[in-house]
């Protein structure tokens, strides 16, 4: 670990941050995982710095993209650390995406890297094969694959951790859109810096935290908000591959945090073993990326005697509202800014309105990103004039500060905290020939909070497609949680007078 002193060029590098935490107790575990054992902070960031003199070998300089598509591991962290500290820009991949989700990416970042799991390189060389600036190279969670197999074969010293500009790109993270074509969000080391440093001091994060992270490590959640508040605190981690309701309540006596989507909430508490004993040691439960129920927080509080700690954010922008660490955790709220941040809703002429009105929620911030990966035009779209993001939500603020998320403007469905844009599946099944058109619509479910439904108007009423084989061949287009749990065939979509559907009025009538 080569932790630089603040005058340092380098110490606008997130990384300079991270590696000082670390630096102070080099031997505490950092991951523990069930399978592959404990890695020190030292091991982990001693990887990195390998790691990113193999980046440097392969040609990956500043500012390059390097797209991760691998699944979690103690190496899949150190290459992200090792692409901070060279400067690149790393760009994780949902491991669920499909071969022409990944072709897209590839072709809109144009990664000099691309970093696969050994089961996905055949198909991934298909795609890396049309871009021969764009190398690939594999890691394996259990430990192998090209690019560690590089990194054995006597790598020379890493090179000092990239000097940047704090408003340099630090990572992109693609987040689909109402037109379903994803737009990639660059977050600077200074959006990712501010926002880790203000949840460190909002959740008052500690040395001795032991923090129990299952979710996965390509999206904010997983791999902002919970890896760099853990690594500020120096705190320990039980890395788990996945969620597993079971391996959850084994490790809470040995933990003080947990973070999750509501799905996470509503899966233990259906967990026998769920109980205020067994929590003894947490301090803090945090839930997000998707509205938690107030039953969900009602019922945790009773079981456990803990009240959720629910806070807001976006790929765009990190977190931005939490309930608070001391004071009142309200249901059915987000909480107050984070600090720093600033929060305002609006009406339709963009005046703010009085708290207890509904209005669209808009948000600014250190941690807001600089724009969309070249699309200068859809960003100029999303900021006003005075430099607010227009988040797409719909809020509320009462009196006393707290905002609570009341609806979305934008076409979006959340399924177990994952988003769904449904244009990106209704293009889908429009480009059936079987299909007229289709609508895509989240319906009420109390696992996923909402389930992706599809209808749609058959382009032959005589031979309409079954739903099932529908199903079956999107499944070969789209990530799976993207995919309709059901596809209802109707003889038409409701219609308002401007010709537009009423995906309100399907949601209405298939909300049973
Ligand atoms: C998996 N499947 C899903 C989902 N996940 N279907 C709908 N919604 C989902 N979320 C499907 C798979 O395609 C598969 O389908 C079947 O369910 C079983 O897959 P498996 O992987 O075993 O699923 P699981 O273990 O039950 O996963 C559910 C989960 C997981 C644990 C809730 O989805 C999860 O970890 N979600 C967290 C997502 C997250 O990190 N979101 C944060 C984004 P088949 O059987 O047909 O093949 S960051 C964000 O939103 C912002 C910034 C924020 O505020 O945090
Ligand atoms: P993403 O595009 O994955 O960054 O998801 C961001 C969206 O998730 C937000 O715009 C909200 O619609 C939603 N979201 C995140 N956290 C919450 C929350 N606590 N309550 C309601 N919606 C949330």
């Amino acid at each position: 670990m080569t932790p630089q002193p603040t005058s340092h060029p380098a110490a606008h590098n997130l990384y300079t941050t991270l590696a000082q935490r670390a630096a102070a107790t080099p031997s505490k575990p950092f991951l523990i995982t069930p399978e592959r054992g404990t890695w020190t902070y030292d091991e982990a960031f001693g990887l990195a710095e390998h790691l990113s003199a193999v980046l440097e070998q392969i040609g990956v300089r500043r500012g390059d993209r390097v797209a991760v598509q691998v699944d979690k591991s103690p190496e899949a962290v150190a290459l992200y650390l090792a692409c901070l500290h060279a400067g690149a820009v790393f760009l994780p991949l949902n491991t669920a995406y499909k071969r022409s989700e990944l072709a897209f990416f590839i072709q809109d970042a144009e990664p000099r890297l691309v970093v696969g799991a050994p089961e996905r390189a055949e198909l991934l060389r298909g795609i890396v094969a049309e871009h021969p600036a764009t190398r690939l190279e594999t890691l394996d969670a259990a430990g192998g694959g090209s690019l560690l197999e590089e990194a054995a074969a006597g790598i020379g010293p890493a090179p000092a951790t990239a000097a940047v500009h704090p408003d340099d790109p630090a990572s992109i993270l693609y987040t689909s859109g109402t037109t379903g074509r994803p737009k990639g969000a660059v977050l600077s080391h200074r959006n990712l810096s501010a926002n880790a440093l203000a949840l460190e001091a909002a959740w008052g994060w500690r040395h001795d935290d032991v923090l129990i992270h299952a979710l996965p490590i390509f999206h904010v959640h997983g791999l902002f908000v919970a890896l760099h508040c853990a690594m500020l605190g120096a705190s320990t981690i039980h890395f788990l591959p996945r969620f597993d309701a079971g391996q959850i309540v084994a490790l809470l006596p040995e933990a003080t945090v947990l973070m999750g989507v509501p799905t996470f909430y509503t899966r233990l508490l259906q967990h026998e073993g769920l109980t205020a004993e067994q929590c003894r040691t947490m301090r803090l439960f945090v839930a997000g990326s998707a509205p938690l129920q107030e039953q969900t927080f009602e019922a945790w509080r009773a079981r456990t005697g803990h009240a959720i700690l629910e806070r807001y954010g976006m790929t765009e922008t990190g977190m931005n509202l939490s309930n608070p660490l001391d004071g009142e955790r309200r249901p059915g709220t987000v909480g107050r800014p984070l600090p720093g941040v600033r929060a305002r809703i609006v009406d339709d002429t963009g005046h703010e309105v009085p708290p207890g009105t509904p209005g669209s929620l808009q948000i600014r911030g250190p941690n807001v990103f600089n724009g969309y990966w070249r699309l200068p035009e859809k960003t100029r779209e999303e900021f006003t004039d005075d430099g607010f993001f227009i988040t797409g939500d719909m809020a509320q603020v009462s009196e006393d500060g707290y905002y609570a998320i009341i609806g979305r403007e934008k076409d979006l469905i959340i399924s177990g905290g994952y988003n769904v844009y449904p244009k990106e599946v209704e293009n889908e099944l429009d480009a059936m020939d079987e299909v007229q058109e289709s609508a895509v619509v989240g319906l009420d479910h109390p696992d996923l909070g909402e389930a992706v439904t599809a209808f749609i108007v058959p382009a032959d009423a005589n031979r309409p497609p079954a739903g099932e084989t529908l199903i079956q061949r999107l499944k070969a287009e789209l990530a799976g949680y993207k995919v309709p749990k059901q596809v209802h065939v109707v003889d038409e979509l409701p219609r308002n007078t401007m010709g537009k559907v009423q995906k309100n009025v399907l949601r209405e009538q298939h909300s049973a």
